[in-house]
């Protein structure tokens, strides 16, 4: 397969027709304009993208573009998105664009994907198929790096597998980057001399673009064992750049920070979908794409379709680790595993710090809630005689 397809959801303004809109967005993506142009020569006509069938959907239509590979440079991701989420979205005769899907071809992926992916991720931790636990260090801001590395040492001695700092921490006057990594890392290594557990700790590397590859390396230098990247704000890229960065030999934890603006509305944007197969390409193995019980809005069948593709087939690339984050608790880990499996990341930040007895006990309770959840007991009966989950979910109650 030569071409890149791609699947759009459009609704045209009234007195449009669907062919006329659909014709119009493979002109402007592919060698056309608003108007024909002298300078079209026969020989670049090969650029053309194709129509496929389209079909009604919801209030509008749905559609694919497939887009001659030669269309892209390969390797420029950038460049990839101004093909296929350019300006489509602005046509003024067409009241809402989405870019669903993509589908991308091998000669455009000249990509080595994920160093770790699942397999690699559980193995540095010494899991075999259970849901890893995680914990977003909160408050957000504000804590200094001493305070910090002791949330952390308190959610790491009370079970979970990865720690994470928060999407707008990464290297302010009140905990400067290279303070708290080497002290969060202590404490990482201190649970290790404790319980013989390897715990990672993605420490937020996001900064400008002429920065961040330096900051991965003094990452690497200072200790770290997970680097995380705010994708989006970040631009794709970034995570190629770090993925493939020589020196570094980290698994990547990717967040997804200012997504909803474009994918929460289910008539124009993007997708998580295209973002989820980006991700996987550049290099990142562990992706936030959402929860079924969380605080975030979601579309269930989207977030399943988003994790399959993350793990299923894709030429020779790693899985990346789908992570269900936001306003998890103990209560909601059974209904996540029920519903989208074992190869997951629990990632609960709330649910665990607001734990009644504190964040070890919110960590064990996250522990205890899967826990059950493996062993297919109901959770109010698993609690009676486990206090820390007992006391998680007459708190935050189960969600059903
Ligand atoms: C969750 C959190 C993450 C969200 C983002 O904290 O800090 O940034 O997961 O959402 P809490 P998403 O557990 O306290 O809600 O993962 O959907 O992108
Ligand atoms: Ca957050």
């Amino acid at each position: 397969m030569t071409d890149v397809t791609a699947t759009y959801y459009f609704r045209p303004k009234e007195g449009i027709s669907p062919e006329w809109a659909a014709q119009a967005i493979v002109e402007e993506q592919t060698t056309g304009t608003w108007t024909d142009i002298a300078t079209r020569q026969n020989y670049v006509r090969y650029l053309d993208g194709k129509i496929g069938p389209i079909v009604p959907s919801g209030q509008g239509y749905t559609c694919t573009i497939s887009y001659p590979s030669e269309i892209f440079e390969p390797g420029n991701i950038p460049q990839y998105l101004s093909v296929i989420a350019g300006n489509l979205f602005g046509l003024s005769k067409i009241a809402a664009v989405r870019l669903l899907d993509v589908e991308f071809s091998r000669d455009i992926v000249p990509y080595k994907g994920p160093k770790f992916g699942i397999e690699g991720v559980r193995k540095l931790v010494g899991t075999t198929d259970r849901p890893h636990v995680g914990t977003i260090i909160k408050p957000k801001v504000g804590l200094n790096p001493r305070d910090t590395a002791e949330v952390a040492y308190e959610a790491a001695i009370g079970g979970v597998d990865l720690i994470k700092d928060d999407e707008t921490l990464t290297d302010q006057k009140f905990c400067p980057l290279q303070e708290r990594l080497p002290l969060v890392m202590e404490q990482m290594d201190r649970v290790r001399n404790e319980t013989g557990r390897k715990v990672l700790y993605a420490v937020n590397i996001s900064s400008a673009g002429d920065r961040i590859i330096e900051r991965a390396r003094a990452a690497v230098r200072a200790g770290a064992n997970m680097l995380m990247i705010d994708v989006l704000v970040c631009g794709l890229d970034a995570v190629r750049v770090v993925a493939e960065d020589p020196g570094i030999n980290l698994p990547i934890h990717v967040h997804r920070t200012m997504h909803a603006a474009m994918t929460r509305n289910s008539e124009h944007g993007i997708a998580m979908r295209p973002f989820c197969r980006m991700v996987r390409m550049l290099g990142g193995d562990q992706l936030h794409t959402g929860t079924v019980s969380g605080k975030m809005e979601h579309d269930v069948s989207e977030l399943r379709g988003d994790n399959l593709s993350l793990t299923e087939p894709f030429f020779d690339l790693k899985a990346t680790f789908p992570v269900a984050s936001g306003g998890l608790h103990p209560g909601g880990a059974g209904k996540e595993i029920k519903m989208l499996g074992r190869d997951i990341i629990l990632q609960a930040g709330g649910g665990i710090h607001g734990h009644p007895d504190g964040t070890r006990a919110g960590a064990t309770a996250m522990r205890q809630a899967v826990d059950a959840a493996l062993a297919g007991i109901a959770p109010a009966d698993y609690a009676q005689d486990h206090p820390e989950l007992k006391r998680a979910l007459d708190k935050w109650g189960i969600a059903n």
